[in-house]
Order: C-alpha cells, then structure tokens, then sequence
C-alpha cells in the first residue's frame, strides 16, 4: 500500500508527516485527512479483508477481466519489456499479468519493505529466471528505476483504481511523473473502477459486516497509538455517501455526540452531526478516463472492462 505499517506502541516514532497531516486535517474545515494513513498494519489488514467482502466488487473484477484479456494482452504489449508496478504486492494480479506477456524484468515499487520482499521473493520463485528488482519508494515522490531496465521497453502496471484516491489534479500530476519515469515507448496498463449506480456503490463502501466501518475508524486508534490521542472511537461512526457531482464515493468519520479531545497535545472539539473526512474513490466514465489520461501524457489505445460494466483497465501509450 502507500504507507509504511507501523508497530504497535511506536508513539515515538510516529511519522512527522502523518502528525502534520493530522493536526492540519483537524484544524481545517471541512475537517480532512488523507486517506493513505489508513494503512498501518491493521489497517492493511482489514484492506485485504475488504478486498473479499461481497459488496466489494472491484479486486474479484478486475482480477477477472485480467485473466480474460490476457490473450490480447500478450498480442498488444509483445514481450522483453520491464514491468514496472506501482503499489506492488496485489499477490494475484501480478502473476496473471506477468504469466501473459513474457517480461524481461520485473520492478515492484512500494514503500513497504517488509511487504516488498515479501511479495518479490514469490514472484522471484513462481517465475525462476525472471530479474526482479524491488524499489522500496513512495512514488508520490520522484522514482528513479534500477540501471538494470534503464534500457529495457517498461510498462508501467497501476492496478486497483488506486488512482481514483486521489483528487484528479494529484491523479494527473502522477500520470505525468509515471510517464517520465517510464520514458520513450513505454507502455501502462491502469484500473480504474467506473460510475455506476449507487446502489452497488455505497454498500462496496458500506458492507453488512462493517469491516469498511472497521477500516475508516482503525484510523483514529492510530491517531491515538502513534500522536498520543485521546479520541473515544465510539463517539464516531463511519459513514459512506455518493458525491454525484464530483463522482466519488466519500468516506467520513461522523461524531454521534459532541465530542472533545487532544492529540499531540492540542485540544479539539466536534459537535454532534460534524464530519472528518477520510477518503474520496472517484470512479471514472469512458470519456472522463480517457480525459484523465490525456491530460497526463498519456495515449489511450484499448479499454475492456467486464461484461456489467463495472471496472475497466486501459492500455495506454506515452
Ligand atoms: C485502495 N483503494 C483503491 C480502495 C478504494 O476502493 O478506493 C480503498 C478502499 N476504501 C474503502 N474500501 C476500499
């Protein structure tokens, strides 16, 4: 994911960015933070845990339409280029991709390097004789690739609609970056999750079980473990809503009560009915994708997506 995972009782430690990110977030109306500090280790957790929940569609989707284009895939992208993937470690995903278009090499880039190794060891050993060469980066930050594919046709591989986290002026900065990172004749290959009615998109943020509700709160035990916090989660409950006009799913943390509290040492107070902002997934019609991606440098030639329409992965030129 985005973020390293933290241990337990690392209050000390706690990251200085995710601290300003916090206090900045509370201070500002609308309350705001961004959602890539979900993901200590619980919060990994009980993304993997969502990714297999009913009401969450896009992982299975996506994974499927994967395995059904991959003839096409092979014949589109050809064979000898590094595969370049950012956010690394979709344990399924990769192997269908990787399996389909003979690579020369493969670069996952992710900030965690516990997950990183991990998830390079396997890949390394389900296709012996493939070079992988792990980057542990935030590639929200500059990248620079190992000198080993320097040379090598890349494709750069985004799968999971991670690029509808974020605001569609962020999303086109990366596309951009991505693309000089990649360099001349590079290829990506991209997931995006499509509009649809909310129907099925609110309960895919809001699931019977309410491990989503789980995911959106774990974010205050964070706060509290690692900036020394004093935030009652039962004062808040989780809330999922479509925004039409913005064509996102948002995630906001609701106080049920008024609520006072302090982390890092500063004192705030919530009334009953306020939000924090959590989360935005923005979900992309045809048009608004290739857009998107035009306006990144990048040259849609293919879009598939499953037979009801719900997820799309584009194969683009740079
Ligand atoms: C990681 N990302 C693409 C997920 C999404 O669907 O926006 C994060 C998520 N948030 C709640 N459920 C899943």
């Amino acid at each position: 994911m985005l973020k390293p995972e933290i241990e337990d009782g690392e209050a000390s430690l706690a990251d200085p960015q995710f601290r300003a990110d916090v206090l900045d977030g509370l201070s500002r109306r609308p309350r705001a933070i961004p959602a890539r500090w979900f993901y200590d280790r619980r919060g990994s957790e009980l993304f993997e845990a969502i990714t297999d929940l009913p009401e969450y569609y896009p992982t299975r989707t996506e994974t499927a339409l994967l395995r059904e284009i991959c003839p096409a895939l092979g014949d589109m992208i050809g064979r000898g280029r590094a595969v370049v993937e950012f956010g690394s470690g979709s344990s399924t995903k990769t192997p269908v991709l990787l399996g389909c278009i003979e690579p020369a090499a493969y670069v996952p880039i992710d900030i965690s390097g516990d997950f990183l190794r991990q998830s390079s060891a396997a890949l390394a050993a389900r296709f012996p004789g493939l070079p992988v060469h792990p980057v542990e980066a935030d590639f929200l930050k500059p990248v620079a690739l190992p000198a080993e594919v320097r040379t090598l046709p890349k494709l750069g591989f985004f799968p999971g609609s991670t690029i509808g986290n974020m605001a569609p002026e962020g999303a086109v900065d990366l596309l951009r970056a991505m693309k000089r990172w990649l360099g001349d004749g590079a290829t990506l290959l991209i997931g995006m999750d499509c509009i649809k009615d909310p129907s099925v998109l609110v309960p895919a943020y809001d699931d019977a079980a309410g491990v989503t509700a789980a995911f959106n709160l774990n974010l205050l035990e964070r706060i509290n473990r690692e900036l020394d916090g004093t935030i009652p989660p039962a004062a808040f409950r989780h809330k999922a809503l479509w925004n039409d006009e913005r064509a996102r799913i948002e995630m906001h943390l609701e106080a049920v009560e008024d609520v006072s509290f302090t982390v890092d040492g500063r004192r705030f107070t919530m009334a009953a009915g306020e939000t924090l902002h959590t989360e935005n997934s923005h979900k992309y019609g045809d048009r608004d994708a290739r857009l998107l991606l035009a306006a990144g440098g990048w040259t849609p030639r293919r879009r598939w997506t499953d037979a009801e329409g719900r997820f799309a992965l584009f194969l683009a030129e740079a």
